[in-house]
């Protein structure tokens, strides 16, 4: 898979070097190339964003520097920057997938993660806060590339460059290779069966007057089974009755019905 990140803080993506990603892309499995917006920038000040017609607070960021940078990155642009030439390179590869981290966009979670996993080329394009021109999103909608605005959640941030990392890192760790051992991702939180995660222990058995269950070093398989999705189930009570609520009836067991 391919991801462009085009942001005005490419250093913010640094880390991306670093852990998991940072494997998946020395292995070959992650192409991932950040930019500096202000490359696409043509005055002396380098400017991307200027005040909002109608008024109000704040800064948003010029469709014409984002167009450019969308162009180039997405191959639909001629490269010389000529406002004559017309660009005759083949495009090479897939279309591209825009995303938008906003704090106006859909609720970004495991499922969309799931979604952009399957994709081959992602442009992340990092907007501040009170955003980026309406017009960037409708335009390459209109040229039939599919553009998804994404929230990491409820809360806001002051840039989209903190929601890209958290994007990255969801959508790479789930292409092939990556995480060492497939099965951590079937079992995990927000997998599949709609819980969170049981409670998990190591070594030592006991640590000062805490003791790990006994059912955990009992060696019975099935109880094993049992005691976590009975502790899954009221954890996800407990902290995500929304997830409770969601729960496919069809997907529970007798025992379930009892916890
Ligand atoms: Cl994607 N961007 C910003 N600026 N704030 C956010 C967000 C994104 N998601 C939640 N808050």
């Amino acid at each position: 898979m391919r991801i462009d990140v085009v942001t005005i803080f490419p250093d913010y993506l640094a880390s991306l070097d670093l852990s998991l990603v940072g494997k998946a892309r020395a292995a070959g499995i992650l192409d991932l190339r950040v930019h500096d917006l202000r490359d696409w920038t043509t005055d002396r000040h380098r400017t991307v964003d200027d005040t909002p017609f109608g008024g109000g607070a704040g800064m948003v960021m010029r469709p014409d520097v984002w167009g450019r940078a969308i162009d180039e990155v997405t191959g639909r642009a001629d490269p010389s920057g000529s406002s004559v030439a017309v660009d005759r390179t083949p495009r090479e590869g897939a279309p591209a997938h825009l995303v938008v981290p906003t704090p106006s966009g859909e609720t970004f979670t495991q499922r969309t993660a799931e979604a952009l996993a399957t994709e081959e080329h992602l442009v992340v394009a990092c907007g501040r806060y009170e955003g980026i021109d309406a017009r960037v999103a409708e335009h390459y909608r209109s040229t039939g590339m599919r553009v998804s605005e994404l929230s990491i959640g409820d809360y806001v941030l002051n840039g989209g460059e903190v929601a890209a990392l958290v994007m990255v890192e969801a959508v790479g760790r789930l292409l092939p290779g990556v995480v060492g051992n497939p099965e951590s991702l079937v079992e995990e939180s927000h997998g599949a069966a709609g819980l969170l995660e049981y409670p998990v222990y190591t070594k030592p058995p006991a640590w000062g007057d805490l003791e790990v269950p006994d059912v955990l070093l009992s060696g019975h398989h099935a109880r094993i089974h049992r005691w976590r999705r009975d502790q899954a189930l009221r954890r996800t009570a407990a902290r995500r009755p929304d997830m409770v609520r969601a729960l496919d009836v069809g997907t529970l067991d007798r025992h379930d019905l009892e916890v």
